[in-house]
């Protein structure tokens, strides 16, 4: 189609957070907002390929400055590509389809930031970044499991989406399922975990939590792999018993991530947020985290890792009030605060800010002046696309 058609269907316009083109260059651009309005596989309700029109245009309204990191995030440089364009014959191929977008952005030291669309194309980007970052770890934030075999036909289906990348991405040189490869049975936390939890998990370097729906063969696979599961009954246990309590039950989710310091892709799909703040999903389920909780989980996750992809996946703004697609997007903003400006982060491929210190990011009246605060940036020694 032509282009302009393209443009109007898929949306190439709006950039995330309204930033005027100094500061959502690509070239100076440290972050870049990838969408991908599509779903197809979706089981329940759909609408998730209305998700990322619907976070960017929320995002307009976004104040810039962030309360908590004392800065405009956007300072860093946030370019927004258009929407990649659906492929509606083959899951497949709009999973392939995600590989070589994301790609190119890593290979150009960007953080790419994916909003979605179904949580299927998650599996694409990891193994994108897992090509770049052998030793990837993925935190996982869902209320599903995401670990079915081949479902309803298909072996690509959101309901499949971290198996997808556990099976995919080719990382540790060993080839299919290195992601979380087994690395010995003597993980430090799993005692801890309390009875009628996953079994205690010999996997490294994977997690998955707020977890609170699967299927019975999903359970057998978790039992079966050791694939680490901190459930959403774990977080709400932590959220009563006060005070450090969740902060602990951090520590031990990071812990599956292994060492401190391996390259990190975050990937939060909507439904792991309660249903009163977050009914706008395909898939809802009782029982979910709340904003601060997720934001300490993250928090803590960039303390420990550089943050080398994020995404925000299942929108379905048509679920719910225009408040989803607020939090959606304020969410993206943040991972890209804690990936690129919190003071204690360290990234693998930073680049400049884009402005100069005391500029505001995007002018208006409504906005402050107040600059970002430059972060020490280290050289992008680590780039794995030098390998
Ligand atoms: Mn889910």
């Amino acid at each position: 189609m032509p282009a302009s058609d393209h443009a109007a269907l898929y949306g190439s316009g709006p950039t995330f957070a309204a930033l005027p083109p100094e500061s959502s260059r690509y070239e100076t651009a440290r972050a870049v907002v990838l969408s991908v309005p599509y779903d197809a596989t979706t089981t329940y309700r759909g609408g998730a390929r209305d998700g990322p029109r619907a976070i960017i245009d929320a995002s307009r309204e976004m104040e810039l400055y962030d309360v908590e990191l004392e800065c405009e995030i956007a300072g860093v440089g946030i370019h927004t590509t258009p929407a990649l364009e659906p492929h509606l014959g083959d899951p497949a191929q709009m999973v392939e389809r995600v590989r070589q977008a994301v790609g190119p952005l890593l290979a150009d030291g960007k953080l790419p930031i994916l909003l979605g669309g179904e949580h299927t194309l998650t599996a694409g980007a990891i193994v994108a970044c897992a090509a770049a970052w052998p030793d990837l770890a993925l935190l996982y934030v869902d209320a599903h499991a995401d670990v079915r075999g081949p479902y309803l036909g298909a072996r690509y289906n959101h309901a499949s989406a971290l198996r997808l990348a556990l099976e995919d991405a080719p990382l540790r040189g060993s080839g299919r399922g290195a992601l979380g490869e087994a690395f010995s049975a003597t993980s430090p936390i799993g005692s801890q975990a309390p009875a009628g939890s996953p079994a205690p998990s010999p996997r490294s370097g994977v997690v998955a939590c707020g977890v609170r729906s699967m299927a019975q063969e999903e359970a057998t696979y978790i039992k079966d792999t050791g694939l680490p599961v901190v459930g959403a009954e774990r977080v709400a246990a932590a959220r009563r018993a006060g005070p450090g309590a969740l902060e602990g039950l951090w520590a031990e989710t990071l812990a599956y991530l292994g060492p401190p310091g391996r390259p990190l892709y975050i990937s939060v799909d909507l439904d792991a947020f309660d249903t009163g703040i977050m009914p706008a999903v395909g898939t809802p389920e009782p029982g979910g985290l709340d904003w601060y909780e997720v934001l300490g989980l993250l928090r803590a996750a960039s303390r420990r890792h550089p943050i080398v992809m994020a995404d925000v996946m299942e929108l379905s703004p048509g679920e719910g009030p225009v408040a989803c697609a607020f939090t959606a997007a304020k969410l993206a903003y943040k991972l890209i605060g804690y990936a690129l400006v919190a003071p204690d982060r360290a990234h693998p491929a930073p680049r400049t800010g884009a402005l100069p210190q005391g500029a505001s990011a995007r002018q208006g009246p409504r906005h402050g002046a107040e600059g970002v605060a430059e972060g020490a940036a280290p050289p992008p020694e680590n780039s794995a696309l030098e390998r």
